[in-house]
């Protein structure tokens, strides 16, 4: 059986070529600032437009679910937009929402056929969620997705891109953690 290769690196998400991007958006899809700004400003002015298609059609998009756009003008296949949880101090289900971004994003992935997936640290910027949690909710729920999925839907690369410095210390640190637990 073939495992998926899991890495976190250092670098901007809009530079990174696979088949698939992950988003971290807001409900409305309306683009904003952090990475959803960056990737809009990068992959171009379709991206927002598909996003306004799917507003017309069903709302947008509800925090914990995934939908996908175009690329734009990025040197991926596919983009996914989720929506992770405003963290508001705990106890409003925001760990929850926060491994179903990934879980949705990653089924999503899957029915797109893509293999290769990168995602930025979902939440850990403007909504506030405390970045040594939302790692390790990243990286338990990547693990426990990978363990229960038919392999034919396992994707061969998982990259998480961290812009900080901060956050990539903190999936070094938990990825060792979890090599040594198994
Ligand atoms: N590549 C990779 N990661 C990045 C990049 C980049 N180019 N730029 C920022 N990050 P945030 P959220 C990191 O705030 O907390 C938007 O306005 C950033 O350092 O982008 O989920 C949306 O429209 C942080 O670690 O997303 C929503 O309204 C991580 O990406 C809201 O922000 C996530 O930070 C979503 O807030």
């Amino acid at each position: 059986m073939k495992g998926t290769g899991i890495e976190a690196i250092r670098g901007d998400i809009t530079a990174w070529g696979g088949d698939a991007i992950v988003n971290a958006a807001n409900s409305g899809l309306f683009g904003g600032g952090g990475v959803d700004g960056a990737i809009h400003r990068a992959g171009g002015p379709a991206i927002a437009e598909e996003c306004a298609e799917i507003r017309r059609r069903q709302g947008g998009c509800l925090p914990g679910e995934a939908v996908r756009t175009g690329p734009g003008r990025l040197g991926v296949r596919h983009l996914i937009h989720t929506v992770g949880p405003i963290w508001k101090g705990g106890s409003a289900g925001e760990r929850d929402i926060l491994a179903r971004c990934y879980r949705s994003s990653l089924k999503l992935a899957a029915e797109l056929g893509a293999r290769s997936v990168a995602f930025p640290n979902i939440s850990t910027g403007i909504y506030g969620f405390p970045k040594d949690e939302a790692c390790g909710i990243a990286l338990r729920t990547v693990a426990d997705y990978l363990a229960a999925a038919a392999e034919e839907t396992r994707p061969e690369e998982i990259v998480f891109i961290c812009f900080e410095a901060d956050n990539l210390a903190l999936y070094e640190e938990q990825m060792e953690h979890f090599k040594q637990s198994g």
